[in-house]
């Protein structure tokens, strides 16, 4: 109930921060994209991590709110990006955003269309979890962003039920690999072949792949080595202010 409390009181007073975490290049190591994540420092709780806050914003209703604020401020900052650098900005959101389809979709043009954002800038990560309960609207409208030119991409890939060739008809043109599996590819040889195994998938559907988590160089060559584009994880970066990421992406110009 006190986290309810608090997290209402956040969004009332402003409390949410935004950070961003680069995407690369693993070929040239150049910053392509940022994707956008949630903080909330609360003053008597501390830290909240947004595992704790995002289901139960999912359970209260508040995560419409959220996901707007979201939507609203990364694709604002990515806008201003983009003078430095054509980056793509990806944004998460939550299955149960799409239960208000037509006003989540509308809401995402008119973003787009304040902030000055490219369509082709805005990066929609989804999980396999919205296609489970799939309701009629939901393919025509994953359609219709897609044909804008908004990129969709599916979150945690490798943890849900989605087979690559159905990813494929819902217009979705790029996977996340779960930071899971890249985390134990030294240790574990299935989760090294799993890996591999999405990858070449990947490439003969022609979907593009960002691998998440990367936190050391050997992943990094391995995934690169291995037909995988995009990487993200600690060994390049912690997802960090608006300012610090500004920072890194003029060092890079
Ligand atoms: O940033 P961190 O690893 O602590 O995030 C934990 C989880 O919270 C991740 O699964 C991430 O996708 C999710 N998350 C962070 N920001 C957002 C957001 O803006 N919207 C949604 N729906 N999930 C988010
Ligand atoms: O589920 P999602 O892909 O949105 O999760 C993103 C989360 O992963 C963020 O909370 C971010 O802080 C975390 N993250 C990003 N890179 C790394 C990494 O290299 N190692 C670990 N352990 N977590 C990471
Ligand atoms: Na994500």
């Amino acid at each position: 109930l006190t986290l309810n409390v608090r997290l209402h009181q956040a969004i009332s007073l402003d409390d949410i921060e935004i950070y961003y975490q680069p995407i690369l290049d693993l070929a040239s190591r150049k910053i392509i994209g940022a994707e956008a994540l949630m903080r909330w420092t609360d003053s008597e709780l501390g830290v909240v991590s947004p595992d704790e806050f995002i289901p139960l914003a999912e359970k209260n209703g508040l995560i419409h709110k959220l996901g707007d604020i979201v939507l609203q401020r990364a694709c604002s900052q990515a806008a201003s990006w983009q003078s430095i650098t054509p980056l793509k900005m990806a944004i998460n959101f939550s299955s149960v955003q799409f239960r208000y389809s037509e006003q989540l979709q509308a809401r995402i043009v008119e973003v787009l269309a304040q902030t000055g954002l490219p369509a082709d800038k805005l990066d929609m990560e989804v999980t396999e979890s919205l296609l489970i309960d799939q309701e009629s609207g939901l393919m025509t409208m994953l359609a219709y962003l897609k044909q804008l030119g908004i990129e969709m991409s599916i979150d945690d890939f490798g943890t849900g039920y989605s087979a690559l060739s159905y990813l494929q008809k819902f217009s979705f043109s790029k996977l996340k690999i779960d930071r899971a599996f890249i985390n134990k590819m030294a240790s574990s040889k299935s989760d090294k072949a799993l890996v591999t195994a999405i990858l070449a998938m990947a490439k003969s559907l022609e979907m593009k792949v960002v691998a998440e988590g990367i936190e050391d160089e050997q992943q990094a060559q391995f995934l690169q080595s291995h037909g995988c584009e995009f990487g993200q994880g600690y060994l390049f970066s912690r997802p960090v202010t608006a300012e610090a990421f500004t920072q890194l992406l003029m060092e890079q110009e």
